[in-house]
């Protein structure tokens, strides 16, 4: 509508900046100063032809985007000047029709810079924008708007989730701190392409989790997209969010000339699908949208009833995000957090941050990822280090790595400024870990206050002002202090808090610690019963500390203490992933050695667990018969590939199978034969708990190669049964088999296993 306006310079300029030293053609926002009277029209029309609310014309007045004009000195001037032109225009026709009054949505735009992203291709940890910088663009913008009278509050257009969790950071400081009267807030992100991802690469689901925590009245899309492309991604957010739904799309996609060209009844159509489909609450236009768009849009939407909201997922859930989503709660199997990315808890890690070797370092994360971390833990205390400088630096640069930042962080230290700092740089939703009652309520209540308002989870220890808890009975003591605190003094949500009461060392020579195992298992029981919604987590690492160097005996004592502890609550652990042996591959003289000492049932478990390290060698795997198991026939070889995850011979151990035309007529045999019995073993081991994801996934590697080894042979022979039966096309047969596959691995016990090994298996099939 501006642009229809067809001003210049000097328009711009008005009185007031004639002698400016930059050119303001172009900086609409400046004009609510030098022509407000053109705004305040232009409102008008929007709010005549039916709309409920108009946007200020506020969408670049941040210091940061107004810079660009040298007129970053007025960005409270023109927020404050904008909200009172639209409140102008809105009770000029809230008194025409006083029963549909006219709100003022104070719009705050994404800047022109983004805290996710590095401007810099050589230099990917760089920013040229950080968080506090833009908390406090935010907070002069927001403070401008509510002062000039702003009915709402729009954080909008978000391409980077980091710069909005900085603006609604800034707003609930100006709500909670600063006396500022509370209004609604709204969430509107931009998703670019048909990805269905943000510009900073979040999905649609990630990042309404990622946002959340600011209870906003509405979460929806607005610009880039016309209706028709924004179609899938509006029905996935309504599917997700439990608060309205907004939606404000373009006049469809711009033409060659940047303009466009979809008519009010066009779009209006376009509109009306997703009113007719439930998927909305408030609707409306954004670039290219005239007065005669929102008539039209007005028009057809009101013959609709607003969409009802889904269901509060974070009810009863724990909703985490990275680029992508994870959910854990009562149903999800044992969640795995890479421990590795720790100064402390890897010699390799810490030499790599020393040395400045951030590429190696981040190499870590991926490794970790890649065997199967659902959840990264980072920590960066060691004396040498600027811990500050260092979360910054590894957290910038894993944003920039997909294959790491697809899963939310722990951000782990025992330093809050180091804490704090992690926080400014993750877009997701992440964990802190940790804080506890060690130095007293007043510090507990004030981190856990900060965390909440940066919408993290948090991990709180078993400590407190008498010192680390090690019987359950003070375990449970702490743990339900801090729950009650969480909850009704700071209003966290119960399902965002973790439990950490405390893995200490057994088997450490002094008596009075053979306890410790037993202890966190009947605590962790103790507070799943007790603090509902709560998560246990531990580090697991820390039961074998006694045993460093002899990993046979601390992956069989890792395993056994998972097996009780999980069976006993356990939501999460932090672990080497990628390192865990399965339950029913510990030997079993070793079995009962560890059985015994994780239950404190034999006084001299650990002199039998070093005897046994001395007798067979402290390196993981065994050497002596670790071939053994070539021997077997073709078929116990495929699944014990499957379940170990080895990949060595698996190619030619398929290519045996295939030959055997006896056993196996057609190639597919194979794979519905041993290959799927294979995978049967191991959804069933997952299914009980004796195996972990990092494992299941290793087991997909092997199936897809096995799989890919086949799928020429599968094709040749469907080619020669065509030729034989003479029929042309058969619908593609192999995709169906890949079906078959699909559908034989998710029936029966498979399918309890869960969503994650039947995704595990739609990637090992394709
Ligand atoms: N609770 C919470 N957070 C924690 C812990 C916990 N964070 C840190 C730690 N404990 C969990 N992380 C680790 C990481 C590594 C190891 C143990 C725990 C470990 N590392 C080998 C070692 O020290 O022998 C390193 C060997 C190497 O250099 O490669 O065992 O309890 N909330």
């Amino acid at each position: 509508m501006i642009q229809k306006l067809r001003l210049e310079e000097k328009h711009f300029r008005g009185s007031r900046f004639i002698n400016h030293e930059k050119d303001l053609k172009g900086n609409n926002d400046v004009l609510v100063l030098t022509l407000p009277d053109a705004i305040v029209e232009i409102h008008k029309q929007y709010l005549l032809a039916g709309s409920d609310m108009v946007e200020t014309n506020t969408f670049s007045s941040t210091s940061i985007a107004q810079a660009d004009y040298a007129l970053e000195h007025l960005a409270y001037e023109l927020n404050k000047v904008a909200a009172e032109v639209a409140r102008k225009a809105c009770d000029e026709v809230t008194a025409l029709q006083p029963d549909k009054p006219r709100l003022v949505c104070g719009s705050m735009g994404p800047t022109n810079r983004t805290a996710s992203i590095s401007p810099s291709v050589e230099n990917p940890s760089y920013r040229n924008i950080t968080f506090d910088q833009l908390v406090e663009a935010y907070k002069e913008q927001a403070r401008g708007l509510l002062d000039g009278g702003s009915d709402l509050l729009m954080v909008e257009t978000i391409f980077d989730t980091l710069n909005a969790k900085a603006a609604l950071y800034a707003i609930d400081i100006l709500f909670s701190e600063e006396g500022f009267k509370e209004v609604p807030v709204l969430v509107s992100g931009t998703i670019v392409d048909q990805s269905g991802r943000t510009l900073s690469g979040q999905t649609g689901e990630a990042f309404v989790i990622s946002v959340s925590h600011s209870n906003p009245m509405a979460i929806g899309l607005n610009c880039a997209l016309g209706a028709p492309q924004m179609r899938p991604f509006i029905q996935n957010i309504s599917k997700v969010t439990s608060k309205y739904v907004i939606c404000y799309p373009n006049a469809g996609l711009p033409n060659t000339f940047g303009q466009y060209d979809e008519t009010p009844e066009m779009m209006a159509s376009h509109v009306e699908e997703f009113a007719a489909g439930g998927l909305i609450n408030i609707v409306g236009g954004c670039c290219g949208t005239t007065p005669e768009h929102i008539k039209a849009i007005a028009e057809v939407c009101s013959k609709y009833a607003p969409r009802v909201p889904s269901e509060d997922q974070s009810k009863n859930k724990m909703l985490l995000s990275g680029l992508e989503p994870l959910t854990v709660d009562e149903n999800t199997n044992f969640v795995n957090i890479g421990e590795r990315c720790n100064v402390a808890g890897s010699r390799k890690f810490a030499r790599h941050i020393l040395n400045n070797e951030y590429e190696e370092a981040l190499a870590i994360a991926r490794a970790q990822v890649d065997s199967g971390a659902q959840i990264v833990d980072v920590n960066m205390d060691e004396g040498l280090l600027d811990g500050v400088a260092a979360m910054t630096k590894f957290l910038n640069l894993i944003s920039t790595e997909p294959d790491v930042s697809k899963v939310p962080l722990m951000i782990d230290s025992s330093n809050f400024e180091v804490i704090k700092a992690g926080l400014k740089c993750v877009q997701g939703k992440c964990i802190v870990n940790s804080i506890s009652l060690k130095e007293g309520e007043e510090e507990f209540l004030k981190k856990a206050t900060i965390i909440r308002r940066f919408g993290a989870a948090v991990v709180v220890m078993a400590f407190d002002e008498e010192g680390q808890a090690t019987d359950r009975e003070r375990k449970l003591e702490i743990c339900t202090r801090s729950y009650n605190l969480l909850v009704e003094k700071v209003g966290f949500n119960p399902n965002d808090i973790v439990f950490d009461p405390n893995i200490l060392t057994i088997c450490t020579g002094m008596e009075e610690h053979n306890h410790y195992a037993v202890e966190f298992i009947e605590a962790t029981r103790l507070i799943k019963a007790n603090l509902p919604g709560a998560k246990v987590s531990g580090g697991v690492s820390n039961i074998s500390f006694s045993f460093r160097g002899k990993e046979i005996i601390r992956q069989a004592m890792h395993s056994v203490f998972l097996f009780h502890a999980i069976k006993a609550g356990l939501d999460m652990g932090i672990v080497n992933a990628g390192f865990l042996t399965i339950y029913d591959d510990v030997p079993k003289d070793l079995l009962e050695i560890c059985e015994n000492a994780v239950h404190n049932l034999d006084p001299n478990s650990t002199e039998k667990l070093l005897e046994y390290a001395e007798k067979h060698g402290s390196v993981a795997g065994k050497v002596s018969n670790a071939e053994e198991w070539r021997l077997q026939d073709v078929s116990s070889r495929l699944s014990y590939a499957l379940v170990k995850g080895i990949t060595k011979y698996i190619v030619e151990d398929t290519e045996e199978a295939r030959l055997n035309k006896e056993s196996y007529p057609r190639t597919l045999n194979v794979i519905e034969g041993p290959l799927m019995d294979g995978m049967n073993i191991v959804g069933q081991l997952f299914g009980s708990g004796k195996m972990f994801l990092p494992q299941v996934i290793k087991s997909a590697r092997v199936m897809k190669k096995a799989v890919a080894h086949l799928i020429p042979f599968m094709e040749e022979e469907r080619l020669e049964r065509l030729k034989a039966s003479g029929i042309t096309d058969d619908g593609d047969e192999n995709s169906m088999y890949s079906g078959t596959v699909i559908l034989a691995t998710v029936k029966g016990d498979v399918h309890d296993i869960g969503k994650n090994i039947v995704g595990v298996v739609l990637g090992c099939c394709y």
